[in-house]
């Protein structure tokens, strides 16, 4: 699929049952973490004042004439590229679904350590930057290199044990394979606006097929290394158990998107019209494959029906998919769920795999709702039949 195609746009069903964005969801006030309540999702692209942030300290200032992109570790001296040099480079855009990898985790029982996110530490939009690939190739990759190290402005101290030595800046690595990948981009533009500064501005990388904490914002350095990356974000934080015969033996750090759906409509606990046509709405994505299938439940994952994807597939961006749900005559609690499957052919589990930690949460989510005897109550998804 050509990745800079616009992305699928909303249909005419689509906007019939929107409801209306009133505003993000305060997650954690100083530095600011914002959610996108996800009931509001009503297009593949999601507006930038509607796209949530999740920040680990304040936002960094930056002067765009002053500033510069400092690429390390590729010989001698430091490689520097100002702005202007780089927005005058050829430019690609990347139409890229971003998933915070603890994005769900309200959802988690018993309760872990986190942003108690719901739905919505996700975002699916287009980014224009330069490719990394053409950064590192003017800058000349040393032979024996191996990852690349993403590092950002912002800094502060880790109080949690093991405490940070002082302040230290957001950095995170990616494999020089995927780095030297096209679709890894450094952008300066979401959605065909300069980035704003929650964001990242005036630069940040753009990892598709990678959890949300690869594409680090206000990106200032990079650095080559021809071992692995042992930063905090990358061994402390952001890190899974991996399995060995039954054992847990090592942490790794968080890397590639799990295949996963979501419910936008119905929202958790909504009424809705008993005896009806109810029109479920969501968003399905995963990593270094494509959406094939999403399927629904509405009787306790007895049995599954196939829900019709929404516009084309374009790979990394996520795919809408709906659902016309017979609701049922009889009033009372229900519950129904969504779980995708990728062309590789995974799928989501139903249960919690505990080795996850406190990230990478797909396992299939119930979401419960009331239905209802009584007509026009609002909801604009459903017609009686
Ligand atoms: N420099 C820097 N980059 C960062 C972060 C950060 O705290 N500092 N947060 C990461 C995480 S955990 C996520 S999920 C995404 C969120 O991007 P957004 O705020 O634009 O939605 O940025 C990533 N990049
Ligand atoms: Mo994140």
């Amino acid at each position: 699929m050509n990745n800079t195609s616009p992305n699928q746009g909303t249909s005419a069903e689509t906007s019939a049952s929107e409801k209306p964005f009133t505003g993000l969801i305060i997650r954690e006030k100083e530095p600011e973490n914002l959610e996108f309540p996800f009931s509001a999702l009503s297009s593949a692209i999601t507006p930038n004042e509607q796209f949530f942030v999740r920040s680990h300290f304040p936002v960094p200032k930056a002067d765009p004439k002053t500033w510069q992109l400092k690429i390390e570790g590729c010989g001698e001296p430091a490689f520097e590229l100002s702005y202007e040099k780089l927005r005058s480079m050829p430019s690609r855009t990347v139409s890229m679904v971003m998933e915070c990898a603890g994005n769900s985790r309200i959802f988690l029982s018993p309760k872990v350590m986190g942003l108690q996110w719901e739905l919505g530490a996700v975002g699916n939009a287009e980014w224009t930057g330069v490719p990394l690939a053409d950064v590192l190739k003017r800058a000349g990759v040393k032979s024996g290199a191996m990852e690349v190290v993403l590092e950002g402005a912002d800094r502060g101290e880790i109080k949690k044990e093991p405490a940070s030595p002082g302040k230290i800046s957001y950095a995170r690595s990616i494999p020089l394979a995927k780095a030297m990948s096209p679709e890894v981009i450094l952008a300066y533009q979401m959605n065909g606006e300069d980035i704003s500064p929650a964001h990242g501005y005036p630069l940040r990388a753009i990892v598709p097929g990678h959890y949300g904490m690869a594409s680090v914002k206000w990106l200032n350095r990079i650095l080559t290394l021809d071992q692995p990356f042992r930063g905090y974000w990358q061994t402390s934080d952001y890190t899974y158990w991996n399995q060995h015969n039954g054992m847990p033996i090592q942490l790794l750090p968080v890397s590639e998107v799990e295949v996963k759906a979501e419910i936008s409509r119905p929202a958790l606990y909504e009424a809705v019209p008993a005896n009806s046509v109810y029109r479920m709405f969501g968003a399905a994505w995963t990593g270094e494959s494509e959406i094939a299938k999403v399927e629904v439940s509405v009787d306790g994952a007895k049995t599954w029906q196939t829900a019709q994807l929404l516009g084309d597939s374009v790979k990394y961006a996520w795919r809408l998919w709906e659902y016309h749900w017979r609701t049922p005559v009889q009033p009372g609690r229900h519950t129904v769920m969504a779980r995708a499957t990728d062309t590789r052919g995974r799928t989501q589990p139903m249960e919690r795999d505990t080795h996850r930690g406190t990230y990478m949460i797909t396992h299939v989510q119930p979401i419960e709702v009331e239905v209802r005897n009584v007509r026009g109550t609002g909801s604009t998804d459903s017609y009686a039949i």
